[in-house]
């Protein structure tokens, strides 16, 4: 046969990359480039997505599942695996009821097909309020913010980075992360793009960053001080008069004059002190913001995943608005993916309908802070967590103080995981439940493309088939579905359940396109490939750009995306489209959401107490990893991708550290020791450590990431520091010290 080529998206990331696969006759991928037909990627590759072929091909990949008995995890059979699944969650229901089993889904989950399909479809037949995933690590605070602005907590505009002019990026590394909640394929380049047409593109970040050092301007800041710059703008937009009066937003806005009062006491020189910003250059930003021609607020995982992420993510989007800027085009927009029926109605959005049993926090979009997951775990009573289901997640590493939460996850009477390794958090599964390698995986970003810089769809079946009597994660899940329901049998009946109920809905929904027709009918005439794809045509179908089951027979159906798109399919530049995605109460946007407002009280109390001289720790990414699950590819690990503690070298010079050094960062919560790297990127008082490592805990199988071990620096973050309105982790301004090791 010889070798082949074969196209693909990579699923490693969210820039949604198109790849070109080599394999050779066994079905090993030999070499991997960037596809450059994709319209979107246009051939861009970076260095994960270069060694696919490696992550693909990892000896330490799990073939088959595991199955742990004592202390040692054996290989079993998939029936026995199920068989175990099936007696562990049923018991544990039976003796301690429904919310005694928890589920925690992770990040790749949100890049694979099988994630957004069925793990919801787990949470539901379990019948249990114990969710967490890893976006209460991440964006929740975005989602709350967009929840009570726009009354829809998906509805997260993007920067139109292809047509702005002036870009002012916060907490964002785009050039080592390849961006997030925002997917734009060669980040990079439009960046550069942006400067290049005379636009400007400035950084906020407590780090000289790859992305700063590109930008036209870097502002440093002290960590977990974001919110008061973005108050210090506001206001000044209101004392200067440079509030827009665009015309698209006209009537469209409630609270302008509550958020003119709130920011009043936020003037520049009041907020300098505690940022490290300027007066004479916060005032500055502001009047270029508004003279901007079209100009963009973005914020991302330095603004989110601390102490104030929720006012933050509010008042990225406020300035959008004030400076006329959201939905319209080089300003904010929302995308407009091909899966997602426009004729949904959405409920408008709350928090809060129920608590946490520890701590009480607030449910949001259903589920709780994995913060508190611990105290789930340990706390013993009625409702305590017994069992727990992971599916592509290590909170062992990801999680704030995971060295707690890993303790707790030993106490549990039964674990079952969705997952390629034998990791830190895998190690303590009873069961662990590998999906297949990523070329024989199917791949359309659901989560992603909605968060795209252009509207965007691309389907990549897979590239080799799945031996016999071998599962797809999809099938995985739904089997686990099946499972948790107190039922069993073939995973295909949960998709024709759900079929069957979506095809009766759109028959009845108003605006639908296929309102008033036969279910069966429309039923028959889905694609003839899985049932994974059969949802997603049935999505396609009922979409926006969808043929509406033959009403528009020039629409989308996944049979024309797959044969006639091999390399995806361009639909355009994002076009403005606020009245859609509008679904608050009132029907506008919620400039001030009276929850936001009461939470400024906490940056009134900070500002009277005035800075901190603590040294305060922060994370960083580095190109070449991937949060915790990319160490074992011997590529990635090389070179300057290790897990070093950056402190500005004034800093060292009064610890007497020099490079090389072993230093010890302590917090309430526990220590690590790690190498001092000085280096004038970081700002004094200012320490950073990546995420993602930590990788010499017993019992795992990935051989690489052991040698190249590193520390876990969610060892020293705080679980009891959370956002309050998102239950989100707070990883960045956490307060520790630093001292030499003595040699
Ligand atoms: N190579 C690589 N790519 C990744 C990942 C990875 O681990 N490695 N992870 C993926 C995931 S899960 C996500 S969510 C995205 C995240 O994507 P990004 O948000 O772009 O992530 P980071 O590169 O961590 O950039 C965050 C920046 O915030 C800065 N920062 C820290 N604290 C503060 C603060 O208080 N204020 C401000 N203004 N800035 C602050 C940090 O110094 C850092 O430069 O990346 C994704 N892509
Ligand atoms: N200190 C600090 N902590 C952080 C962050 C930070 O910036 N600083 N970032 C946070 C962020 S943004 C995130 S998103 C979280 C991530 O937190 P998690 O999602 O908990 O952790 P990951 O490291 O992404 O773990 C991914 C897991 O999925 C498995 N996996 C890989 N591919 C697949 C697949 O195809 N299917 C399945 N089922 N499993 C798969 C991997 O083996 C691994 O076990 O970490 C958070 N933690
Ligand atoms: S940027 Fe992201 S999607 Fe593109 S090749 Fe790299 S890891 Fe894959
Ligand atoms: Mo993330």
């Amino acid at each position: 046969m010889g070798d082949r080529t074969a196209f693909r998206t990579c699923p490693l990331c969210e820039a949604l990359c198109g790849l070109e696969l080599t394999l050779d006759d066994v079905g090993t991928v030999t070499r991997v480039r960037g596809d450059e037909k994709d319209p979107f990627s246009m051939g861009f590759i970076c260095p994960k997505g270069a060694t696919l072929g490696s992550l693909d091909g990892d000896p330490d990949r799990l073939a088959e599942p595991l199955v742990r008995g004592g202390e040692e995890h054996a290989p079993a059979g998939w029936d026995e695996a199920f068989e175990t699944v099936r007696k562990g969650l049923s018991d544990v229901i039976a003796r301690h009821g429904r919310d005694s089993v928890a589920v925690y889904i992770g990040n790749p989950t949100a890049h694979s097909i099988a994630g957004p399909l069925y793990a919801g479809a787990i949470v539901k037949a379990i019948g249990t309020r114990n969710l967490f995933t890893a976006s209460t690590a991440d964006q929740m605070p975005k989602h709350v913010s967009c929840g009570h602005m726009f009354g829809d907590p998906l509805a997260i505009p993007v920067p139109d980075l292809d047509r702005t002019d002036h870009l002012l990026m916060l907490g964002a590394n785009p050039l080592e992360s390849n961006g997030s909640l925002c997917s734009a394929p060669d980040f990079p380049g439009r960046l550069k793009a942006i400067r290049a047409r005379g636009g400007k593109v400035v950084v906020v970040d407590p780090r000289r960053t790859r992305t700063a050092a590109l930008a036209d301007e870097h502002m440093f800041i002290r960590p977990g001080t974001d919110a008061f710059l973005l108050m210090a703008l506001v206001h000044t937009l209101f004392a200067e008069d440079l509030v827009a009066s665009a015309e698209h937003l006209d009537g469209r806005v409630n609270g302008l004059d509550d958020l003119r009062a709130l920011a009043v006491d936020f003037a520049p020189e009041r907020v300098a002190e505690v940022t490290g910003v300027e007066a004479g250059t916060i005032r500055r930003t502001a009047r270029e913001l508004a003279a901007a021609d079209r100009a963009a607020v973005y914020g991302r995982i330095g603004t989110c995943t601390q102490a104030y992420g929720t006012l933050n993510s509010w008042l990225v989007d406020v300035l959008n608005v004030l400076t006329g800027n959201l939905d319209r085009p080089g300003g904010a927009m929302f995308p407009l993916p091909a899966h997602a029926p426009a004729y949904r109605r959405k409920k408008p959005f709350t928090t809060g309908r129920w608590r946490s049993r520890v701590r009480e926090l607030p449910e949001v979009n259903g589920e709780l802070p994995v913060a508190t997951l611990a105290d789930e775990l340990e706390t013993p009573g009625e409702g305590q967590i017994k069992a727990l289901i992971t599916i592509g997640g290590n909170p062992a590493l990801s999680a704030p103080n995971a060295a707690r939460l890993d303790r707790a996850l030993a106490g549990l009477e039964f674990m079952v995981s969705v997952d390629p390794y034998l990791n830190e958090t895998t190690r303590h599964a009873t069961v662990v439940l590998p999906p297949p390698r990523p070329v024989q995986t199917p791949h359309y970003d659901i989560a992603l493309v909605g968060l795209a810089v252009r509207n965007y769809a691309r389907y990549s079946p897979p590239v080799v088939p799945l031996p016999d009597g071998r599962p797809s994660e999809s099938e995985v899940l739904a089997r686990l579905a099946l499972l948790a329901s107190g039922t069993d049998g073939d995973p295909a009946a949960l998709d024709e359940m759900i079929i069957s109920s979506t095809l009766a809905k759109a028959a009845a929904a108003e605006g639908s396109p296929v309102r008033g027709r036969d279910p069966e009918e429309l039923r028959k005439m889905l694609d003839s490939g899985t049932p994974t794809e059969q949802r997603l045509d049935m999505m396609l179908r009922l979409g926006p750009y969808g043929d509406g089951f033959g009403a528009d027979p020039s629409g989308l159906t996944l049979t024309k995306l797959r044969t006639e798109h091999p390399h995806g399919l361009d639909l355009g530049a994002l076009e403005p489209r606020l009245d859609d995605v509008l679904c608050t109460t009132s029907g506008r946007v919620e400039l001030c959401p009276s929850t936001f407002a009461a939470d400024v009280d906490r940056l009134h109390s900070a500002l009277s107490d005035g800075p901190s001289s603590a040294m305060v720790l922060i994370g960083r990414r580095h190109l070449r990893s991937n949060n915790s699950w990319l160490h074992n590819v011997p590529e990635l690990v090389r070179g300057s991708n290790t897990c070093t503690l950056q402190l500005n070298p004034a800093d060292a010079d009064r610890l007497g550290v020099t490079a090389g050094d072993s230093v010890r960062v302590a917090s309430r919560t526990g220590a690590v020791e790690a190498i001092a790297e000085p280096t004038d990127t970081v700002m004094p008082g200012v320490v950073s450590l990546p995420h993602g490592w930590g990788h010499d805990r017993p019992g795992t199988r990935t051989e690489v990431a052991h040698r190249h071990a590193g520390v876990n620096v969610n060892v020293v973050t705080d679980e009891q520091e959370i956002d309050p309105l998102s239950g989100n982790a707070v990883f960045n301004g956490v307060p520790v010290t630093v001292e030499p090791v003595p040699r």
